[in-house]
């Protein structure tokens, strides 16, 4: 058994407090904290073992050099590659994406193509192929939700057809906290000849994943939302793809060899990795990966689950408090996006605020999707492992405060 109130102990960013009040950390799904082991392993590169990579043959070179390709395998390992070199270290999940619109895509989308995103798509994963689709005439389709919020399989049948050519779709919303039935979705993409690829950003953190499993062609993942450093992410790749595929920047590391007129390339992974890369970020990101392997996924997921399996049905039985996604814990992640009636949810925001709860309010980066749900913004809280119950009764306090406050119901 887990001990999550020791498991808490490693992230002392959480022992503040804020505002006078005991900080309750729930925007998670903006980014996570830092466990000490991660922070202890960053400054230990940092004052022992910082060099460039793959540059120099010195004692130090050579160290770090290790570290950053261990790292990768520690990668490949968690999500389950069949090789280290499907691992492309990019700035994150937003890089990743564009990566793949700009080179494979650009490569093989042609005028009359369809591209195909769900209405769920955070604009990282849903403007780079907007823009192509601008770029070449291709044609942009939405596969649309359910009425509990679900991404609908019966739709996406009928969206994706021969002429499809790409399937960009969310493992998991970062709004309605749904998670997509991704192997059904490659599997449907395969049979029309298109590649998929998946956003991972909210998956990845949050329960075991499995690459070729679900049959995805291209998955990104950010670092920082799985307690690594900022500015360091993940594509993973097939191998027979990214080596057919154009580089996406060029310069130092991804070439080898350069004349005068001409350059030829290094293979993958190093093709995609252009200049010096992320070293510190890298490592980070294996040192979080070993600290959630370390718990274990299936607990992760375990813990997540229960603390939305009461934040939930709180949160519904509030009144005036409408909350967006699947009503069943069940298909629920750790994000939970509701608005109080009558209240703009930036001041929601700023009121759970001065009662220590931290929460995200806007559009979440994922406009298309509020116009769908005929919102223009919403609050959101997001759990990761280790809150616990405490933080879900101080939302649920904090958010009665706040209704009190503005009179909510009150005429
Ligand atoms: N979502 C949120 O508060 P980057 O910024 O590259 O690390 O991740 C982008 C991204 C891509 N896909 C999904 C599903 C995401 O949730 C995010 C980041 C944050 O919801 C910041 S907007």
């Amino acid at each position: 058994m887990t001990e999550w109130d020791d498991v808490r102990q490693d992230f002392p960013i959480l022992k503040q407090r804020v505002n006078g009040e005991r900080l309750a950390y729930l925007d998670n799904a903006a980014t996570t904290q830092r466990p000490t082991p991660v922070l202890k392993d960053l400054m230990n590169f940092y004052q022992h073992d910082n060099a460039n990579v793959h540059r120099g043959v010195h004692t130090l070179a050579v160290r770090a050099t290790n570290e950053y390709e261990n790292a990768r395998q520690t990668v490949q390992h968690f999500i389950n590659a069949a090789d280290e070199r499907e691992i492309i270290f990019t700035r994150g999940a937003t890089e990743g994406l564009n990566l793949v619109a700009a080179t494979y895509s650009r490569q093989h989308i042609h005028e009359g193509d369809e591209i195909v995103v769900s209405i769920a798509e955070h604009h990282s994963n849903l403007v780079p192929w907007q823009q192509l689709a601008i770029a070449t005439g291709a044609c942009l389709k939405y596969i649309d939700l359910t009425t509990t919020g679900e991404l609908d399989l019966a739709a996406a049948e009928k969206q994706i057809t021969d002429r499809t050519k790409i399937v960009a779709v969310t493992h998991a919303s970062n709004v309605l906290g749904t998670i997509t039935p991704l192997q059904q979705l490659a599997a449907l993409a395969h049979q029309h000849g298109a590649v998929i690829v998946a956003d991972g950003a909210q998956a990845v953190p949050h329960f075991a994943v499995d690459v070729q499993q679900l049959g995805v062609d291209f998955y990104a993942f950010s670092g920082h939302k799985m307690l690594s450093g900022m500015g360091i992410g993940v594509l993973y790749g097939r191998y027979d793809l990214l080596a057919a595929m154009p580089p996406y920047q060029f310069g130092g590391e991804m070439i080898s060899s350069v004349q005068r007129q001409s350059t030829t390339f290094a293979e993958p992974p190093y093709k995609f990795e252009a200049g010096t890369p992320n070293v510190a970020g890298a490592i980070s990101l294996a040192s979080a990966i070993h600290y959630l392997q370390g718990l274990g996924m299936a607990e992760v997921e375990r813990h997540e689950r229960e603390l939305v399996a009461t934040a939930l049905p709180r949160l519904l039985a509030e009144d005036h408090v409408t909350v967006y996604g699947p009503h069943d814990p069940a298909k629920h992640t750790g994000v939970i996006a509701f608005n109080i009636t009558g209240l703009h949810p930036h001041d929601v925001a700023t009121a759970l605020d001065m009662e220590g709860v931290a929460v995200r309010a806007g559009h979440h980066c994922a406009q298309p999707l509020m116009d769908y749900l005929g919102v223009t913004a919403t609050a959101r809280a997001s759990f990761y492992f280790y809150n616990n119950q405490q933080d879900v009764d101080q939302l649920i306090h904090a958010i009665r405060e706040t209704k009190e406050f503005f009179h909510v119901g009150s005429i």
